[in-house]
């Protein structure tokens, strides 16, 4: 990639990598194609993004032609401290994941391919919310086609596999290859520094099912001397109820943010709804969560909590903690 590529252009393509609909990558894509600085050094580039733009619209139209017949939209409007989408081959107990996390009753049945459409349900992790949604499975020949949208735009991803059955590996090694073959890689760790830009990483815990059933012990050992150091292996039941309370926060943890609680002047804090901003976010990530207009107004905070003495007054840049108490001055 070009070094002289304007700031302008990088936000557009990271936009791009987040964007949830098809619709939305293409208006990007043509956003980065207007602000890519036309001369011979960037030539490659310029005809790159003309290709992808061309491919993307045909995809649509197909798309659009296709919904035309009976088809649906499957976005998920987002809720809570983030989303995060249940993936992994069929029958492992993605739906019974859901449903033991959450109160939402999606179907559960003991034969694959039983989940068609994304169902969300949201999970209670001590005073937050975080967005859980329930996918198809996907297999080496079947990856329904809007699937990696929605696993690109969520905030982490649960791996489920199935300790029930020998072949849960290579079911799980299809699940990867089908989603990287659409430039979407499931990580452990995301990397610190991406060498291939058009490649999304998104943070997962794999979620090893059915520890009740029998030999599932055994399969465990074999998943993690599989997988590790790839992705972390967390056993659980979904059913018999084993690992859920574990499963609970580290999936609240694969958000990577933190809690805040903000009070007004001379008042009591509010507990009842913490705000939830990135890990190393602050004060005025705070107030951008809170409303637009009071990232500009904000003048200074007190913050009562981690690393400051109570009520100390801090500047807009300073950086917040979990549980921190904030009062926000304008
Ligand atoms: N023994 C045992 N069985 C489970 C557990 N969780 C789910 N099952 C069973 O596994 C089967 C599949 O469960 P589902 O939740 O429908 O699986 P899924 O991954 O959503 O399946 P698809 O929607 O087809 O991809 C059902 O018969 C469940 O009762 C568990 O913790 N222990
Ligand atoms: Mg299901």
């Amino acid at each position: 990639m070009p070094a002289n590529l304007p700031p302008q252009y990088s936000k557009a393509e990271e936009e791009y990598r987040h964007a949830a609909s098809p619709a939305e990558r293409l208006e990007k894509l043509r956003e980065m194609f207007r602000l890519l600085p036309k001369h011979k050094g960037t030539e490659k580039l310029q005809s790159d993004l003309k290709q992808r733009i061309s491919r993307l619209k045909e995809e649509i139209e197909g798309a659009k032609a296709g919904r035309k017949k009976g088809g649906m939209s499957h976005r998920v409007p987002r809720e809570g401290a983030g989303q995060v989408v249940l993936v992994g081959p069929p029958n492992a107990g993605k739906s019974a994941v859901l449903a033991a996390l959450t109160k939402a009753h999606p179907q559960v049945a003991p034969y694959p391919f039983t989940t068609r459409s994304p169902y969300p349900g949201i999970m209670a992790f001590e005073d937050v919310r975080v967005q859980l949604v329930d996918l198809p499975p996907i297999t080496s020949d079947y990856l329904e086609s809007w699937v990696p949208s929605l696993v690109r735009s969520a905030d982490a991803a649960l791996l489920v596999t199935d300790l029930s059955s020998d072949d849960s590996a290579d079911a799980v090694e299809s699940v990867l290859a089908r989603l990287a073959a659409v430039h979407t890689e499931l990580v452990g760790t995301l990397p610190f520094d991406a060498e291939d830009e058009t490649v999304l990483h998104v943070k997962t815990l794999m979620v090893a099912n059915k520890l009740d059933a029998e030999g599932a012990r055994d399969r465990l050992d074999v998943l993690r001397e599989w997988f590790s150091p790839r992705f972390e292996v967390l056993p659980i039941s979904a059913e018999g109820g084993q690992g859920l309370d574990a499963l609970r926060r580290v999936t609240y943890d694969l958000l990577g943010v933190i809690r805040v609680y903000t009070k007004l002047p001379g008042k009591p804090v509010d507990r009842a709804r913490p705000f939830t901003i990135p890990i190393g976010g602050t004060v005025l990530d705070l107030a951008g969560e809170i409303h637009r207009d009071l990232e500009q107004m904000l003048k200074y905070a007190r913050v009562w909590g981690s690393g400051v003495f109570d009520g100390q007054t801090v500047k807009r840049d300073h950086e917040l903690h979990d549980g921190d108490i904030v009062e926000l001055h304008v």
